[in-house]
């Protein structure tokens, strides 16, 4: 049975709202079990960088890979909120003076921006820090073992050969690092760039489902194939949103790539030739569920999603 666009659309927003409620409840004023204070000010900083906003399609990825073996909800929300504190933090950072200097994102002032930039700093770290403590609580899974394996999946797709990794090589690339000028990448070093940058999360948030799940290897790989597929999507299609989209539809500045000299796949392959890309990168991913037959049918309607989508 397929899945239609509305039905996928209103799963969308009910995982968004389920994770906006968990976030909030994680993010208290009252300290919790351990800690022994929470400063307002930066927690009203974690708050700001987290609620509201965004679509939440990492913890959608979780919830319905965990769907595929009957991971239960709650669980599979916990890891996607586990994941999603991650990202934000990548955001603030992200947008720092130091970093892409970016004043808008979601559709108001950056962290740094709202607050201040040591305010920003913290608020990232914060929200770091509070994603593995969250990974590792039972509500994710009662086995340890599994919470050991999530959060070690968690850290690697985040850290040095992952997210942050890929953050640095996209810093070089621009010559951040060197003489200021923006270097040229071929398909395969931006590939492998962004593979890490964004593409890490997006497949630990697939593969968080068949943790959660207990997966066999084959079906472990097969959803690792379709988490590449997918980043690889995502990526492309961001960079045509920053060439096409206009910033007030966006809720952040547009043109930043071309602007910055930054290498992407739109830029070497030309518009016409990364949309083509992006439909074989979509049956690709439709492919790579092939094992898992029509249970798939959320996944696939997710890929055509991020390919799609127009912020
Ligand atoms: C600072 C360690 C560190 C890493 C930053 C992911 C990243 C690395 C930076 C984000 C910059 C950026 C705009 C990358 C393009 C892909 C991306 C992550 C877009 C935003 O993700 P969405 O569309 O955002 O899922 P929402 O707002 O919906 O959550």
């Amino acid at each position: 049975m397929s899945v239609s666009p509305e039905a996928f659309l209103s799963l969308l927003k009910s995982v968004a709202s389920d994770t906006e409620t968990m976030l909030g409840e994680l993010l208290t004023q009252a300290p919790i079990a351990g800690e022994r204070g929470r400063p307002a000010r930066l927690l009203e900083a974690m708050r700001y960088s987290s609620l509201n906003g965004g679509k939440r399609i990492r913890p959608l990825l979780v919830v319905a890979s965990g769907n595929l073996f009957g991971v239960p909800r709650q669980r599979s929300l916990m890891a996607g909120a586990a994941l999603e504190l991650i990202h934000c933090y990548s955001l603030v950072h992200d947008d720092l003076p130091a970093m892409d200097n970016d004043d808008m994102r979601r559709g108001r002032p950056t962290t740094h921006k709202a607050f201040d930039e040591a305010t920003a700093i913290l608020a990232g770290d914060g929200l770091l820090t509070l994603a593995f403590d969250v990974a590792a609580r039972p509500a994710v899974h009662p086995e340890a073992e599994v919470r050991v394996n999530l959060v070690g999946a968690l850290a690697r797709a985040a850290g040095v050969g992952g997210m942050v990794g890929g953050q640095l090589l996209d810093l070089a690339a621009e010559g951040r690092f060197a003489d200021g000028k923006p270097r040229a990448l071929d398909e395969m070093a931006i590939g492998a760039l962004q593979a890490m940058k964004t593409g890490a999360l997006l497949q630990f948030a697939c593969a968080a489902g068949a943790i959660l799940g207990k997966a066999s290897v084959a079906e472990r790989d097969a959803l690792d194939r379709y988490g590449a597929s997918v980043g690889k999507a995502f990526q492309i299609s961001d960079d045509l949103l920053d060439v096409e989209g206009d910033s007030a539809t966006l809720g952040k500045a547009a043109g930043k790539d071309a602007a910055a000299g930054k290498a992407t796949l739109v830029g070497i392959l030309g518009v016409e030739t990364a949309k083509a890309r992006l439909k074989t990168l979509v049956s690709e991913a439709g492919a790579a569920l092939a094992p898992f037959g029509e249970r798939a049918q959320t996944l696939v309607e997710t890929a055509k999603f991020i390919a799609e989508r127009g912020k």
